[in-house]
């Protein structure tokens, strides 16, 4: 099969969602993303946005601290991700697929709360292996000012910001969960949305990703 599995990832601000929406349409593949909009997903926003099911679940936005319920959120997006993976299996066969997030944001986030690496990886055993990963890198004050310093989740604060990137170039280093095709770093920092997705083309070519 020529279609490819192609995953956007980086910190807030980074443009993953703009860049991986235009490299779709440009290739004609299928956008999708991490949280999922199914219902897993949507459970998920909800706990993020800090609104959270505190009466019916009991995971509360201050509560992520606690052991029991970061390893539940693990869960749940790894619970998200068994769904995504069929769907994205199925829409394979009849183009590229555009990823916004998958599970390298689970082995970065999760992992910065303290929930060990073993144990995200054990959860999400059924994860398909990306042909690429993306990661769009971003200086971290250009970062907050992206994002108009709104803060509306709980990982968008600068220290965050600063521990969420480390640990991606940690994963990029060690070529954890390697793609086919390996990863593609692209500095964001003052460059404008053509620029960027023009190197993502060009880089996505010279590897023989796409023509
Ligand atoms: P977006 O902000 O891209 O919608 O992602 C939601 C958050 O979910 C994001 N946090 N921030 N900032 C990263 C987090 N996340 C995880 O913790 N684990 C995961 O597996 C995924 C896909 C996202």
């Amino acid at each position: 099969m020529n279609n490819k599995f192609i995953v956007f990832e980086g910190i807030d601000g980074s443009g993953k969602t703009t860049q991986s929406k235009l490299l779709s349409e440009k290739i004609k593949g299928k956008y999708t993303c991490e949280p999922t909009n199914g219902e897993i997903g949507k459970l998920i926003r909800k706990v993020l946005s800090g609104k959270k099911l505190r009466k019916s679940c009991g995971l509360a936005h201050s509560s992520l601290r606690s052991k029991c319920e970061k390893e539940t959120l693990a869960l749940l997006f790894a619970a998200d991700r068994v769904e995504h993976v069929v769907d994205i299996e199925q829409n394979l066969k009849k183009s590229h697929i555009v990823c916004d997030r998958y599970i390298y944001s689970s082995m970065v986030y999760e992992s910065i709360q303290g929930i060990e690496l073993d144990f995200i990886m054990n959860i999400n055993k059924f994860a398909k292996k990306p042909d690429v990963l993306i990661f769009l890198d971003v200086d971290i004050e250009e970062s907050f000012k992206r994002m108009g310093g709104r803060s509306k989740e709980i990982f968008e604060n600068k220290d965050t910001l600063e521990k969420v990137k480390k640990k991606y170039y940690e994963i990029i280093e060690k070529r954890l969960f390697e793609p086919k095709y390996g990863y593609i770093v692209v500095d964001t920092t003052n460059k404008d949305i053509d620029e960027v997705h023009d190197e993502i083309m060009e880089e996505l070519r010279e590897k023989g990703i796409i023509k």
